[in-house]
């Protein structure tokens, strides 16, 4: 046995010399580029800076900055503000963001390696907090934290080489850090490697954050940060870009085919690490963690909490892509779902078939909640109408029942009861925000026809959003109308009948 063993390895030894010979000339010097290293921060000082100090162009998300053209290190100046502002975290929830330059994630920089940068970080007058920034891509103790603590309406200002390329993430350090994280304030600098980055058709900047509100997800009206969830690292919200939708419907990122696609993708955090996906596309390259080395034919690519990757794919489909944190619950239950559109000839003999739909990524796909919005804004107000409600409910309905019970209501023969028409509905109306609530399971008999299986509850949805869905239910496909308010829900949502189910 150990002398067959001692057989191959000996062979495969010969096969390996075999080979390396075979190959000729060509191979020990692909091997010198495939091991040869870039320097590091060592190799990473060109010298004093030339030219005219240039202003840092800085774009919000989902934008980029253009390349920096550059073949000389310069003197570049970034001034950043630090803004405090109350912002809708989802459609008709409001959340107090702190942000580096008044958006979540915060403006994006670009520099070459070898650049000096000076950076003035100003933390508006209005502020409550005082801030400041620690750049990862700061070669320095705290990279920056500790010659930037800004107090309200202070401006700070600190010098540092970019000695490293890659893509960096910045956030604020002030304590408690994990709050000001939590809060919005993070975003990325991108240090150009000396030759930039290889050019493509669309550049594109998201980055993921993971949110702490004290109500639950989807929750209507201001919604405070909750520091026991931040510990728990139980997010309500897991988000591209600081806002649900923020990159969906109208907003989603756009391509045509033919064209070479970049995104520049961070991780804020302050806990989650994100199984970085996009449906339907496989990155031709990963700039794994942000760095110099790049994978290829990659699926999804980790980014943890603080880093960055850069990934370029083609478009060869039109169609929607949808960009996942693969933790599927956070895409589905908690936001992480963002939509990039290609336009462009359709290409059978690559795909043959039909759009991504409701079915697949649920009330996202139409993306237009902004009627949930409005019902939530007439709710405070105490002007909320049966119409208001019925917007609001037929929005939330796609993908949340549709999927089973169809979106005319018809459901499927023998399997899933309709809810046009439905002789169950109209014999209690209440049944529509008790089975939303607690499920239902057992033999039930609608318009003549019985069916015996089970319906899984749905109590995720917060009161509003069930008191709408039963009142577009209640009010559609010949249903005897009425509302359901918020209240009702609350109280039937305390209440389990005997033929509520589990779920199995
Ligand atoms: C996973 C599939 C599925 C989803 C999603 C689903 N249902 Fe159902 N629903 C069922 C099944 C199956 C039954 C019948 C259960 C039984 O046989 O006891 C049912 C029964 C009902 C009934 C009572 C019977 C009738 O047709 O009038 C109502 C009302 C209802 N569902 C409403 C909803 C609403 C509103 C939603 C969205 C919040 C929803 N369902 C989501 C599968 C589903
Ligand atoms: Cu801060």
């Amino acid at each position: 046995m150990k002398q067959l063993i001692a057989c191959i390895a000996i062979a495969t030894l010969l096969a390996a010399a075999g080979c390396k010979k075979d190959a000729g000339p060509e191979a020990p010097a692909k091997q010198a580029t495939a091991t040869a290293d870039s320097g590091g921060s060592v190799k990473g000082d060109f010298g004093p800076p030339q030219g005219k100090p240039i202003d840092a162009i800085l774009t919000s998300p989902p934008h980029v900055p253009p390349p920096t053209g550059r073949d000389y290190p310069a003197k570049v100046i970034v001034e950043l503000d630090v803004v405090e502002k109350e912002m809708q975290i989802s459609e008709g929830t409001s959340y107090t963001f702190w942000t580096f330059g008044g958006t979540v994630p915060g403006s994006f920089i670009r520099v070459r390696q070898g650049d000096t940068v000076q950076f003035h970080l100003r933390n508006m007058p209005d502020s409550k907090m005082p801030h400041n920034i620690d750049l990862h891509g700061v070669t320095g103790p705290g990279g920056g934290a500790a010659s930037s603590f800004t107090a309200p309406g202070h401006v700070s200002r600190f010098t540092f080489k970019a000695l490293n390329a890659g893509l960096f993430v910045y956030h604020c350090a002030t304590a408690p850090v994990g709050m000001h994280i939590a809060n919005g304030m993070y975003g990325l600098i991108l240090v150009e490697p000396p030759a930039g980055m290889p050019p493509v058709d669309k550049e594109y900047y998201v980055m993921q954050g993971d949110f702490y509100t004290s109500g639950k997800y989807r929750e209507k009206g201001h919604q405070d940060f909750d520091m026991q969830k931040g510990i728990d690292e139980n997010p309500t919200y897991v988000l591209f870009n600081g806002s649900e939708g923020s990159l969906t419907g109208d907003k989603a990122l756009t391509a045509n085919t033919g064209e070479n696609v970049r995104l520049y993708v961070g991780n804020g955090g302050p806990n989650l690490v994100s199984s970085f996906h996009v449906i339907g596309e496989i990155f031709d390259k990963v700039w794994f963690e942000g760095g110099t080395r790049y994978n290829e034919n990659v699926q999804t690519t980790l980014i943890p909490s603080g880093g960055a990757a850069i990934m370029d794919f083609h478009v060869e489909v039109p169609g929607s892509y949808v960009l996942v944190d693969h933790s599927i619950f956070r895409a589905f239950n908690k936001g992480a779902l963002a939509i990039l559109k290609a336009e462009g000839a359709e290409r059978p003999e690559i795909y043959s078939g039909k759009e991504v739909d409701a079915m697949y990524i649920g009330d996202q796909a139409n993306a237009n909640m902004q009627a949930v919005g409005v019902a939530a804004a007439a709710a405070k107000t105490g002007e909320l109408t049966v119409e208001d409600q019925v917007e609001a409910g037929k929005a939330l309905f796609t993908g949340t029942c549709s999927t089973c019970h169809q979106a005319n209501g018809e459901g499927m023969p023998g399997v899933f009861p309709p809810l046009a028409k439905s002789d169950y509905i109209a014999a209690d109306p209440k049944h529509v925000p008790t089975v939303i609530l607690h499920g239902l399971q057992g033999p039930v008999k609608v318009n003549g026809t019985d069916y015996n299986s089970i319906m899984p509850p749905m109590n995720q949805l917060t009161d509003d959003e069930v008191a709408n869905i039963a009142t577009y239910v209640l009010n559609s496909w010949g249903n005897p109308g009425g509302r359901v308010t918020k209240e009702e829900a609350a109280q039937i949502r305390k209440v389990k009948p005997a033929n509520a189910s589990e779920g199995h």
